[in-house]
């Protein structure tokens, strides 16, 4: 590594110069810095070892050589357990409300105050590289660099969580990731473990309407929720304590994706949600989020059916509701992965003044657990020092030494109190002070009687989707129970389904040919019944209200009808939505002047998954020479099948006809450029889902 303060050393240009033994040599010049090894020694040579001879054996003396491979030897640290593959950004919170009557949190009293923060979306249960659609919760860390320390809010894109005691948590993540004898699959639960566990375990009933839903194949970390999970509590300046729930509400709407193409996307572009958020940061259109909170008191905990403390439980927004106090916008990408996104250390037991813990036993048992692996990943407790972890305001204390402790304090004392008058000294009023919550009773190893209550949300979570989002659930159960080749272990979770809905638990057990319906599960507790649906727990009831943020895909050939490609970025710039044109070559396509547009992608390599919606403004000649084409073929027939919305020029027609593509109300014929605006305007709805499904159909019509 170079370092700033080195004397750049101004060489020629940059050249390749061709040495004695046919070997090449790199040399440094003009404002090139000149490579050093760590210590700041001027390298030479970085092509070749030292030898004895041309020939000859390696030299042990060969400091560079030894430096560089033993440097690189150990590049790699611990991935983390849990959230492994994940991706981050810095941006800012803004304060839209204060919130001094609940909190004295210092981040919530001053409306328009921007306070510095850094993100991490990640998938759960896959390694570092695995791909980005994987089925699975995203995890949504968001570290606040506020004027009173660090506040870091793990949170997910799902509410509630599998398990009600951390105790159980490596059970649970055991059993998701690869089998331990095998080492496989990869990023899925679609395996006997996971589904024997689960099956097991009853309390993850609610969430697995969850992950079985949509949410767990976002479209993009840009329009999906977040959620403290957990409830909080604030504490104000009187010392009065208010329970609270932390949601992250996307800007641009909630949207996902199908699994079919999910499954494609993971092979035709496996850092699609890495790609997403760094490309819409960079061309400037910056995700956001509004921070809301539900608050309310103990009378309201004491009267809610379900244990307010259970993390397998929500509280509908249509019986609190979120009172929008922030928003988040992401608006720089990091410059160095490691550095930033890996290195990043969230800690749940990062809070500040104003905040407090709850006795949710799930979040006890995570404020051991984040920093205890934070060591193992980090590898000293010196962690905070790294510039994406250390914290913006001042800090003062006595910690000292241990591993690459490169903030080292000044002076005699590094205790307190000390005679010498020096170093910081506690503030009994201003700092930290935890909610004084009067507990009493047995030491025991028991739950709350309300978490008992397994089922009764699980029901309430499907009741309030829609008929395709249901149906998208029966189909992500079947396929994943599919995959379980333990048929006791399939019967066992329909036993719990039947619980859950009946008409749910059918429609798994035919699609698994199941032949003999089992016993419905016995709950613990009765199913409260008669908990009214809740719309906000739908993503289609909670879509974007534009197509902004969105993409289409042109697929031009040559000779394609230039005004309708301006048309159709014309519409989509008014939107705020993106164009991506696709091309039989990379190099593009001539248009019918002679004009030639260069494609981002070549069409055999970027299929219609990639987009939102797709245009085909292929030309006559262009059609017939994609007739027979199976990338040509597999675009359209994807892109109906995903039931999105398909613009199309006339001579592209023969396109559709191979692709058995018959045009619906989810089709729209360009006849001239001004025709983009009402297929951009019928783009804003996502889908045309009343292609895909009777049920679907049925709802429209009712519309
Ligand atoms: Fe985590 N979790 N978790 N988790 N979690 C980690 O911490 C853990 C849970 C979440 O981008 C680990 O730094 C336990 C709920 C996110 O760096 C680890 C339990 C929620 C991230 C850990 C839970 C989360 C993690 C692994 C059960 C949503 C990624 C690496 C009690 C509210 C943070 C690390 C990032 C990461 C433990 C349950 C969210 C091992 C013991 C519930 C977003 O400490």
């Amino acid at each position: 590594m170079t370092q700033d303060s080195h004397e750049k050393t101004r060489l020629a240009d940059l050249e390749i110069e061709r040495g004695r033994g046919g070997e090449y040599h790199q040399t440094a010049g003009g404002d090139t810095t000149v490579l050093t090894t760590q210590q700041g020694t001027p390298v030479s040579d970085d092509q070749n070892s030292l030898k004895v001879g041309a020939p000859g054996p390696t030299l042990m003396e060969d400091f560079h050589f030894r430096e560089k491979i033993f440097h690189f030897d150990h590049e790699r640290i611990p991935e983390r357990v849990v959230h492994a593959r994940g991706f981050g950004a810095h941006g800012y919170f803004e304060t839209l409300d204060t919130l001094e009557d609940v909190t004295m949190a210092d981040i919530f009293q001053r409306k328009g105050e921007k306070t510095e923060a850094f993100v991490r979306f990640s998938t759960v249960a896959g390694n570092k590289g695995s791909a980005d659609l994987a089925r699975d919760v995203r995890g949504f860390a968001v570290k606040l660099y506020t004027k009173q320390g660090n506040w870091d809010l793990v949170g997910n894109n799902i509410p509630v969580f599998f398990i009600q005691d951390a105790i159980k948590f490596p059970d649970l993540i055991h059993s998701a990731k690869q089998e331990p004898d095998r080492g496989f699959p990869q990023a899925q639960t679609a395996h006997d473990n996971f589904w024997d566990f689960i099956s097991l375990t009853p309390e993850s009933m609610h969430m697995v309407m969850w992950i079985m839903s949509d949410r767990a194949i976002p479209r993009s970390f840009r329009f999906m929720e977040g959620f403290g999970v957990h409830t909080f509590r604030f504490v104000n300046a009187e010392g009065k304590s208010t329970f609270v729930k932390f949601h992250w509400k996307p800007k641009q709407g909630l949207q996902s994706v199908v699994w079919n193409e999910a499954v494609k996307l993971n092979g035709a572009d496996p850092d699609f949600h890495r790609r997403d958020l760094w490309d819409a940061i960079q061309m400037g259109d910056f995700p956001e989020w509004e921070l809301g909170v539900q608050l309310f008191d103990e009378e309201f905990a004491e009267k809610f059916p379900f244990d307010v403390l259970d993390a397998t439980k929500i509280i509908p927004e249509e019986e609190v509701p979120v009172r929008i106090v922030g928003r988040l916008v992401l608006d720089r990408c990091v410059d160095n992965f490691f550095a930033e996104t890996e290195q990043v250390a969230f800690q749940t037991n990062n809070i500040v003044p104003g905040i407090d813990f709850t006795n949710d036993p799930l979040l006890q048992g995570r404020n051991f657990s984040y920093l205890d692996t934070q060591l193992k990943r980090l590898g000293s407790p010196n962690f905070t020092h790294l510039p994406v972890n250390a914290p913006r305001c001042p800090f003062h204390h006595f910690q000292q030494d241990g591993h690459m402790a490169f903030h080292n304090p000044k002076g005699r004392a590094n205790y307190e109190p000390n005679s010498w008058g020096e170093g910081p000294r506690e503030d009994p009023k201003g700092g930290f002070r935890t909610y004084p919550a009067r507990e009493e009773g047995e030491k025991l190893r028991m739950r709350p009687e309300l978490f008992a209550d397994h089922y009764s949300q699980a029901r309430q979570f499907y009741a309030s989707q829609t008929p395709v989002e249901q149906g998208h659930m029966r189909d992500a159960l079947v396929f994943e129970l599919s995959k379980v080749e333990t048929p006791a272990v399939r019967a066992r979770v329909v036993a719990h389904l039947r619980v859950i809905d009946e008409g749910l638990a059918k429609g798994v057990a035919e699609g698994l040919g199941l032949r003999d319906m089992p016993d419905a599960a016995d709950p613990a507790r009765p199913v409260v019944e008669g908990l009214p649906p809740s719309p906000k727990l739908s993503i289609l009831r909670n879509g974007p209200e534009s197509f902004r943020g969105r993409k289409i895909g042109v697929l031009i050939t040559d000779g394609f009808d230039a005004a309708l490609l301006k048309g159709i970025e014309s519409a989509a710039k008014a939107e705020g939505a993106m164009v991506e044109l696709v091309a039989p070559e990379v190099g593009g396509a001539a248009d019918d002047a002679g004009k030639v547009h260069a494609a981002k992608q070549k069409l055999a390599g970027g299929p219609s998954v990639l987009y939102d919606a797709v245009a085909l403004l292929v030309s006559k000649e262009g059609a017939a020479r994609l007739s027979g084409d199976p990338a040509a073929r597999d675009f359209v027939a994807d892109a109906f099948a995903h039931a999105k919305f398909i613009a199309f020029a006339e001579t592209a027609r023969p396109l559709l006809d191979q692709a058995g593509a018959t045009p619906d109300d989810g089709f729209l014929l360009l006849g001239k450029p001004g025709d983009a605006e009402d297929f951009v305007k019928l783009c804003r709805q996502l889908r045309y889902w009343a292609r895909t499904s009777a049920a679907a159909r049925e709802a429209m019509s009712a519309k």
